[in-house]
């Protein structure tokens, strides 16, 4: 009978989950419900102040991640990743171009969904934040000195590359896991017989301390569950990293593994650093694979793209002591580390309750060799060995977890549409607030570091309904501020985001402002096509191709009248921004161009071509308000029969 009820209200449950509802009824309850008493004052930055935090959204299906200031939630830029990207010309520019080529050609689009940024001895150093494409699967790098995205790498033999892209303590891997088993490698084969042949690949991609390069440098190849969410041991555990899984039972259709089979599924504990060793000293193989390895030199201002023709796969059962498997209630969904390393918290989102693993019970367990049963060789541990607490959070659907710096925890759930805070420890709870609505991640700056910024959380909430001025049928995503610096979570302020935000990072303003880089200056731009100065304008034939090496300086192109120019050449604009100041664009469009307008900066150089179809003359112009005689900067060309 009591089982009976437990699956209607599982039921429900999943209902509700897949209907997306949360508690998005009561109107009053949700202007002043949490809302804290002197919120205005708190979230005010004043004309000219900064914000005291960074926050960087990724982007979900925009396929950019997009930087706010907190508290104010004033939006600072939208930096382009696996999108193309009119504004700045990033993806369409001849530079820039090589940044989206992948195996499968050329992919201007994914979707992004996990903002982490580097650390060093496990707290935030701020100088690169990186991102997954989940789609065609990719991990970007953007370095934090110019918010611009400087190297992208295609992941092989995964699929849905979703529990990435997670930091080790001393940023040594960027890691990403598999959402989808594939199988490895892609062959023609009957879907259903998926079971036992599909395989997950977990991604290490070493960070080269010095420049940042990175490197996929092994995949451990695991049994074919889905592999949703990741994240690194710190402290203790660190030299481990956390996979939560679904679909253990590994069925190629999911319609009747959410309703029935296990009630538990497991969190993958990797000892990579073993895994590192066993490499290092020869073990593994290498398979053929093909993915791009995309890198954007900002001396040369160019990208490159490499097609890299193997990877090194290791089967985790050779290295025994590496993986295990810890039961954790049926489909968890975050899988989260708290900062001192000790505590791995499970969501299974079909469950009420969360689970807490304890590191130091499995490492004992593991001592003990107590054992209940093994995956393909893959020993799996008993619950109750590995389990440190259960916190009856009363909430529906829980999903992810961050921390402050006081030992607390704080949970989203998706059904319940809350936050709740919890005590780490004695599994508490202490306070819970509702979200607006449909609550997905949450952040606190430094949250999932060794040392979380606990003042602000924010909640990023899938639906959006009645929260802003209606916009037709699409709103944006609705991101919500809280204070937590306190006992009780206190509501301040509503603002909107771009794309789907799914995770976000967010690090102290103190940590970037100092190393923002103002300009690129003039004699360290090595691009091929670049000009010193004004007087080095020429206009240079090859064949069909031509190549106009062209200078801006407020506020004038040179050259500014060119002729010569006949109906199918390809004209390239070499433009080669000369300001030596902070915040000087130049941009450049031309009438006819199948192709974006293209932001320069200053001290860089860019390029984008055209192939002019009809003579005639034909204008192009700055596209950037550069000064008050902006709209003087303009030329023509003049296009001749062939
Ligand atoms: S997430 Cu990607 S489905 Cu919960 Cu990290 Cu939104
Ligand atoms: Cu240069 Cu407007």
């Amino acid at each position: 009978m009591k089982n009976l009820i437990k699956s209607a209200l599982l039921l429900v449950a999943v209902s509700m989950f897949m209907m997306g509802c949360g508690n998005n009824g009561n109107k009053t309850q949700e202007k002043a419900g949490a809302l804290g008493s002197n919120a205005a004052e708190k979230v005010y930055v004043a004309p000219g102040e900064h914000d005291e935090f960074y926050a960087f959204l990724s982007g979900g299906y925009s396929g950019n991640v997009t930087v706010y200031g907190l508290p104010s939630g004033r939006m600072l830029k939208e930096i382009p990743v696996f999108s193309q990207f009119p504004t700045s010309g990033y993806g369409y520019s001849e530079e820039t171009k090589p940044m989206l080529n992948t195996s499968h050609g050329f992919i201007p689009w994914d979707d992004s969904h996990h903002p982490d940024i580097s650390q060093t001895n496990g707290e935030l150093d701020g100088r690169f934040i990186f991102i997954n494409g989940n789609n065609t699967p990719r991990i970007a790098k953007i370095d934090l000195s110019v918010f611009e995205t400087t190297e992208i790498i295609e992941i092989p033999n995964s699929a849905g590359n979703h529990s990435s892209s997670f930091v080790t303590e001393n940023t040594e891997y960027v890691v990403a896991g598999t959402r989808f088993s594939v199988p490895v490698p892609q062959v023609d084969m009957p879907i259903n017989e998926y079971k036992g042949k599909f395989k997950g690949a977990l991604s290490f991609i070493s960070v080269d301390p010095e420049h940042g390069h990175m490197d996929l440098k092994f995949q451990i190849i695991m049994p074919g569950f889905n592999y949703d969410l990741s994240h690194p041991g710190r402290g203790n555990s660190h030299g481990w990293f956390f996979f939560s899984t679904y679909n253990t039972e590994e069925a190629s259709t999911l319609l009747e593994v959410n309703a029935s089979q296990n009630d538990k599924d497991f969190i993958a504990a990797i000892n990579w650093k073993k895994i590192e060793e066993y490499v290092n000293n020869g073990g593994g193989k290498k398979m053929p694979a093909n993915y791009a390895h995309n890198v954007y030199d900002e001396s040369t201002h160019n990208a490159t793209s490499t097609m890299k023709k193997e990877v090194l796969v290791v089967d985790p059962t050779e290295v025994p002591g590496a993986v295990y498997l810890l039961p954790t209630p049926k489909s968890p969904h975050g899988c989260d580390v708290s900062p001192d390393g000790e505590y791995i918290i499970g969501s299974g989102k079909l469950s009420a309750d969360l689970t807490v693993h304890s590191f130091t019970n499995m490492l004992k367990a593991i001592e003990d060799k107590k054992f209940d049963g093994e995956a393909y060789g893959i020993p799996i541990m008993n619950y109750d060995d590995v389990v440190a607490g259960v916190v009856k959070s009363g909430g529906l659907g829980p999903l992810h977890t961050e921390f402050d710096a006081k030992g607390n925890a704080y949970t989203t759930f998706f059904i319940s549409s809350e936050v709740v805070k919890w005590k780490l420890g004695t599994w508490e709870v202490i306070d819970r607030k509702p979200t607006y609505y449909s609550v997905g991640h949450l952040m606190v700056p430094g949250g999932n570091s060794r040392k979380p910024f606990g003042k602000y959380l924010i909640a990023m909430n899938k639906i959006t309904k009645d929260r802003y001025l209606p916009t037709g049928p699409e709103l944006e995503h609705s991101v919500q501020l809280y204070d937590i610096s306190g006992e009780k979570m206190e509501l301040l302020s509503d603002f909107p985001s771009h794309g789907e935000p799914h995770y976000a990072a967010g690090c102290p303003a103190d940590l970037l402002k100092p190393k923002s880089k103002k300009f690129y200056k003039m004699e360290e731009n090595k691009h091929p096509y670049a000009i010193k100065a004004p007087q080095d304008a020429k206009v240079v034939r090859e064949g069909s191709n031509v190549h106009i090496y062209m200078s801006t300086i407020r506020s004038h192109f040179t050259p500014d009248n060119i002729e010569g120019i006949k109906v199918g050449d390809n004209v390239y604009f070499h433009i080669t921004n000369h300001e030596q100041d902070f915040d000087v664009p130049h941009g450049f469009a031309m009438i006819g161009a199948n192709t974006s307008e293209i932001l320069v900066m200053p001290g860089q150089t860019k390029t984008i071509t055209w192939q002019p179809k009809q003579v005639g003359v034909w204008p192009f112009y700055c596209t950037d308000f550069c000064s008050a005689l902006h709209q003087e900067m303009q030329g023509y060309i003049r296009v001749s029969p062939q």
